[in-house]
């Protein structure tokens, strides 16, 4: 054959195959339904991540099928977004238009019904029962935030290609089951730094969306660091107009207006995700430095800072100003914030002597009651005598998380080691660092909370969270890529209970996940310590 007559069909392939790239993968699978494989129902039902406190599977299943309705129980807002929030996650693959509407009679045939009971508080402010029969589902909860978590139950029991943003011409069954469901810890977050790297509103979004699929609770924002201070303070505009200018690598950086701010803490809110603003300090604050020269002990304001060393800046521990700033600073921030804590870092400042640091986290500490908030700091404000209201994250250093403990203060787990988000996989990953060593999927999940620290009790603990600091992260893909498939791990550790734990298992249940994740376009790592489906 003359290579004439092999160019257009070359050519036409060619087209044809980038239309179907560029129609999406979900598209993709209209032509080719095998690639994402829906699983069938009960292999669904065991492949729950979170895993549920207990799970009775019953032989039958139940179908979404065109016409069915969500009901709520209770005309409020709340529940009602709760059940406007599952039918924006059934349309766009089903086809569907689900209309949400409120009764108070039993559930219909082929509906979804949604009810708050007040008189169960056993369930707690998370917890949920889901009735799977073959004619309905019925999810009750105590608390509006055992809806949304069991919402995601309902969405993880689906084929995954529910996820898809195009119709799905498939079945939609689901295994039917009794399932009661809460989680073992109060704490189960994800922590951004947005300073090293600035991300947009849409990428943070994305975060939370993808944090709350698997039921975590908190997003811990590292708003300001030697590299960029990310929100706008109107008091101290400059901390954002210059010291926001930039990020690690010398890029254009960015802030969060005040109103951007607002619209992720609502945002959240909608996904039952409280937000934990952090400014560090003292140390680890060059961008404020360089922004005022006042708060420089010399009055001269450094240059701003793109490298990643870290333990050279420090405020002034000494000057007047130094306070009234941090006074503005948080007071904005609390107006700002619904939730009710204030992280203000404490970690890696090593010029000022012992007493002088533990003198300033007690003005601090001060200052963020004041607002009526508790705060939270790095293991390293243990060094000061603390209110058993404040609460300790662990990260590196075993003798000051116990310090705290003995002081009465609880401890969010986040042991680097294990927890680091932004450590690499293996040596063959390419982003992320290795100072607290390599974190396959495997490392990421196998910890408890409990025991990785000795002289602590289960008591002690407020729960888990995984820090993704940004050094090396630059866009939605890189998170996206360090995130998954760690997070549902962490997520995991926050809510199931640890009897019967094991990796073999979970890695299993992990495998059948995957699917899920090219629904959603995630850009997760494909360890080969799983096997995904
Ligand atoms: C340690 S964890 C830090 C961060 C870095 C991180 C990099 C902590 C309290 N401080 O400033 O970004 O390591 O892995």
């Amino acid at each position: 054959m003359s290579s004439g007559n092999n160019y257009p069909w070359v050519q036409r392939l060619i087209i044809v195959l980038s239309c179907l790239i560029l129609s999406g993968i979900c598209n993709l699978q209209t032509l080719h339904a095998a690639s994402i494989n829906n699983l069938n129902p009960k292999l669904r039902l065991l492949s729950l991540i979170p895993k549920p406190t207990s799970v009775k599977p019953t032989p039958s299943v139940f179908k979404l099928t065109k016409g069915m309705k969500i009901y709520v129980n209770n005309n409020s807002d709340d529940i009602t977004a709760i059940g406007e929030f599952l039918a924006a996650k059934l349309n766009p693959a089903t086809g569907y238009e689900i209309p949400v509407q409120t009764t108070s009679n039993p559930p219909l045939n082929g509906s979804i019904y949604l009810a708050i009971v007040n008189e169960d508080p056993s369930l707690g402010e998370e917890g949920y029962d889901l009735s799977i029969n073959k004619n309905n589902i019925i999810l009750t909860a105590f608390r509006p935030a055992g809806l949304f978590r069991g919402i995601q139950t309902i969405r993880q029991l689906l084929p995954p290609r529910i996820e898809c943003a195009t119709v799905q011409r498939i079945s939609w069954d689901i295994q039917t089951a009794t399932i009661k469901d809460y989680p073992r810890f109060e704490w189960r977050g994800a922590m951004l730094d947005v300073a090293r790297h600035f991300f947009k509103v849409s990428d943070v979004k994305r975060f939370i969306e993808l944090m709350s699929y698997y039921k975590m609770n908190r997003l811990h924002l590292h708003l300001s660091d030697d590299q960029g201070w990310r929100i706008m303070i109107n008091s101290w505009p400059n901390l954002a107009i210059h010291g926001g200018s930039t990020a690690v690598g010398g890029g254009s950086g960015g802030y969060y207006t005040q109103a951007e701010y607002t619209e992720i803490v609502a945002y959240a809110q909608a996904h039952y995700i409280t937000v934990i603003p952090e400014i560090d300090m003292p140390g680890h604050t060059n961008a404020a430095l360089s922004s005022y020269p006042e708060l420089n002990a010399n009055g001269v304001a450094p240059p701003l800072y793109t490298g990643i060393k870290v333990g050279f800046s420090s405020l002034t521990l000494d000057k007047a100003i130094t306070y009234d700033f941090i006074n503005d600073v948080i007071k904005e921030i609390a107006a700002l914030t619904p939730g009710p804590y204030i992280h203000i870092g404490g970690d890696e400042v090593f010029s000022p002597s012992h007493s002088d640091y533990a003198s300033f986290i007690t003005r601090v500490q001060n200052i963020v009651q004041s607002y009526g908030k508790r705060m939270i700091g790095w293991e390293e404000i243990a060094r000061s005598p603390l209110s058993s209201s404040s609460i300790a994250q662990h990260w590196n250093n075993a003798e000051l998380a116990r310090t705290a403990v003995k002081q009465g203060v609880k401890v969010i787990m986040s042991p680097a080691p294990k927890a680091y988000m932004d450590m690499m996989y293996n040596y063959s990953t390419r982003l992320g660092q290795t100072w607290a060593g390599f974190i396959d999927v495997k490392d990421a999940y196998g910890w408890d909370p409990v025991t990785r620290l000795s002289g602590i009790a289960e008591s002690d603990v407020l729960g888990v969270e995984a820090p993704l600091w940004t050094e090396t992260i630059q866009t939605i893909d890189d998170i996206e890529h360090m995130v998954f498939p760690r997070l549902p791990g962490y997520a995991e550790i926050g809510w199931s209970l640890k009897d019967g734990k094991s990796w073999d298992e979970y890695a299993v249940r992990l495998g059948a996940h995957g699917p899920r994740w090219k629904a959603l376009d995630i850009n997760y790592y494909p360890s080969p310590q799983v096997r995904w489906k």
